[in-house]
């Protein structure tokens, strides 16, 4: 049987938490004067928590002392944990341990590729944890998505060439990434903002074994 790695982003494609950073970011922006609608989130998925503040402060022309941002920085991550917080397996999404089931069944190793520097308490909280061989998140990556950095990573620690790999994103800034890393994209949500994607679907019911075992098979 032939070796895929099989690369997951954590936000808005394992668990849905997308919608949490969103409801935080949204507070955050607001209580500063800057209006903030969901067209305007889709431009910090996949972004880093520093970056997605600097983004929000251009927006309102806005600058900031460093302990003024650092504040801002810190609330709208105890808002946003505070949501994690009361997380179950209930929010992992749909079909989501059907399709690591059979990657576990073929002998796929899969790790995770995510911005996040809360993704191993929020895998932990939601019982995947042990799903990856692999773990690159916020804390072990210094370039951001679109940069390849953490897709790169995490191929290297699965031992898995980059044409070989697989990621599954739900940001245009992560098909990005995996495009410029060499690997197979495929996008997770709208397919008109992640046109880039060499595949888009809505979700993983939407993602069959028979599809999963064609990216297996192919050479
Ligand atoms: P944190 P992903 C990303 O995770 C989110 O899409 C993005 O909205 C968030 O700002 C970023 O993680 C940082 O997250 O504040 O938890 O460190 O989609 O790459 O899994
Ligand atoms: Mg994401």
């Amino acid at each position: 049987m032939p070796k895929k790695g099989f690369i997951f982003d954590l936000d808005g494609v394992i668990v849905d938490t997308a919608k949490y950073h969103y409801f935080a970011w949204k507070k955050l922006a607001e209580s500063i004067g800057v209006s903030f609608t969901e067209e305007d989130n889709e431009h910090l998925k996949g972004v880093s928590r520093i970056k997605s503040l600097e983004t929000i402060l251009q927006w309102g022309n806005i600058t900031l002392s460093d302990e003024d941002f650092q504040e801002l920085i810190t609330r709208k991550n105890e808002d946003y944990l505070s949501f994690v917080n009361t997380m179950t397996k209930a929010e992992i999404l749909p079909e989501v341990p059907r399709v690591f089931q059979f990657l576990k069944e073929q002998n796929q190793p899969m790790a995770l590729g995510s911005a996040s520097k809360n993704a191993q308490s929020i895998l932990k909280k939601v019982g995947l944890f042990e799903s990856f061989q692999t773990i690159v998140d916020g804390t072990k990556v210094t370039k951001a998505k679109p940069d390849p950095e953490v897709f790169l990573k995490a191929a290297e620690g699965l031992q898995v060439a980059p044409k070989d790999c697989i990621v599954f994103e739900d940001a245009l800034a992560g098909i990005q990434a995996a495009n410029t890393a060499g690997m197979l994209s495929i996008g997770i949500g709208d397919a008109v903002i992640l046109h880039e994607a060499n595949y888009v679907f809505k979700d993983f019911t939407e993602i069959s074994n028979e599809f999963l075992y064609k990216l297996i098979s192919a050479s």
